[in-house]
């Protein structure tokens, strides 16, 4: 059966024309620098992001990594949003592996942090205490409802940030969606910001790969903790190859999915089973159980997954749908049927 997969864009397949490109893909030993691919997909990533400088990591999480470390010292602490996904699902690498302590403040709807909150965060130059070294933002915000923060949110941070001496870093795994749909170029959005990962395997459609950017010298750093971290690839060009179609094509196209998500939430709102979160503003239509449904989450997977559609939980009432490259209109209707099935 063809499942109709709304677990993650992370299942997204490499499209036909990803898979010529990495057949024919130069490559070269990357560990060397040696790789054409890899290095013509840092450089255009360097330039998409306006910074100096890119890495190609094998994922989302090694990005973050070794980002957080290439600004951090073991004992410096990183002020972060309590939903972050370097907070909540990365394994806490930082803390585990850098030594970094974390300070974790309450999201705003849009998934920022407040001035205010930054502010009492920062520590006093204190024997007793961490020292305060990185902001660390996240956009679209994946766990407040793939929502998006504007360029002039995320500069009043950063500008902010930047007054306290301190560096900001920028999760944006899916910061084409924000851009999309705040209708920007994603330069806009990391301007203001120190070094921002995104990643090319999740709406892109790429099968595999990150992209780490900053100014030159944090690049080098960066460089090194890749290698410590097992991170450093050799043939890495047939990886980057699909990489390249991700920037150049699919980066274009995220708007259709925001809109199969706007009418997978509008299909799902005339059910009287589910309450949602409200109008999704990019490819994430989150929603919880109404008290009446008996069912549990796992129950109705399983109810759906037996009439061809996945979907995956995120609390004990609560659902994350995520639409992307291999979801059309007619996987809509039938999710949405689907669903009225399992709650009727
Ligand atoms: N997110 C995945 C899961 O880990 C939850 C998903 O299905 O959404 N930052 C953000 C904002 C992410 O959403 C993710 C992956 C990552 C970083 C990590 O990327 P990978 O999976 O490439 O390490």
């Amino acid at each position: 059966m063809e499942f109709i997969d709304l677990r993650s864009d992370t299942v997204t397949k490499p499209t036909p024309e990803m898979r010529e490109a990495m057949a024919k893909a130069e490559v070269g030993d990357d560990v060397y620098g040696d790789d054409p691919t890899v290095n013509r997909l840092q450089e255009m990533s360097a330039d998409m992001m306006g910074k100096e400088a890119a890495l190609f990591v094998p994922s989302g999480t090694m990005g973050n990594l070794a980002g957080i470390l290439a600004h951090c010292q073991r004992g410096d602490e990183v002020i972060l949003g309590k939903e972050n996904h370097t907070y909540l699902h990365e394994a806490g690498g930082i803390s585990v592996l850098g030594g970094v302590h974390s300070c974790q403040l309450p999201n705003q709807p849009d998934g920022s942090l407040l001035l205010s909150d930054i502010e009492a965060a920062i520590r006093a130059d204190d024997q007793h205490e961490p020292i305060t070294r990185l902001v660390s933002l996240e956009n679209t915000h994946n766990h407040c409802g793939g929502v998006v923060q504007t360029p002039e949110t995320t500069r009043r941070i950063a500008v902010f940030a930047h007054a306290h001496k301190l560096k900001v870093h920028l999760d944006g795994a899916r910061i084409f969606n924000a851009a999309a749909a705040l209708n920007v170029n994603a330069k806009e959005l990391t301007d203001p910001v120190d070094s921002v990962t995104f990643c090319l395997s999740k709406g892109l459609c790429a099968p595999v790969g990150s992209v780490l950017c900053g100014d030159k010298e944090f690049i080098k750093r960066a460089h090194r903790l890749r290698k410590m971290l097992g991170g450093g690839m050799r043939q890495a060009g047939i990886l980057a190859a699909a990489g390249i179609i991700a920037l150049e094509k699919m980066t274009k196209r995220l708007a259709e999915d925001h809109a199969r998500a706007h009418a997978l939430a509008e299909g799902l709102s005339e059910n009287r089973g589910i309450v949602l979160d409200g109008a999704p503003q990019t490819n994430m239509v989150f929603f919880d159980l109404a008290p009446q449904v008996k069912l549990s989450t796992d129950e109705i997977t399983d109810q759906l997954k037996s009439r061809g559609v996945l979907v995956s939980a995120s609390g004990s009432r609560r659902f994350r749908l995520v639409t992307h490259y291999w979801i059309d209109d007619s996987a809509i209707e039938t999710t949405v049927a689907a669903f009225r099935d399992a709650l009727q």
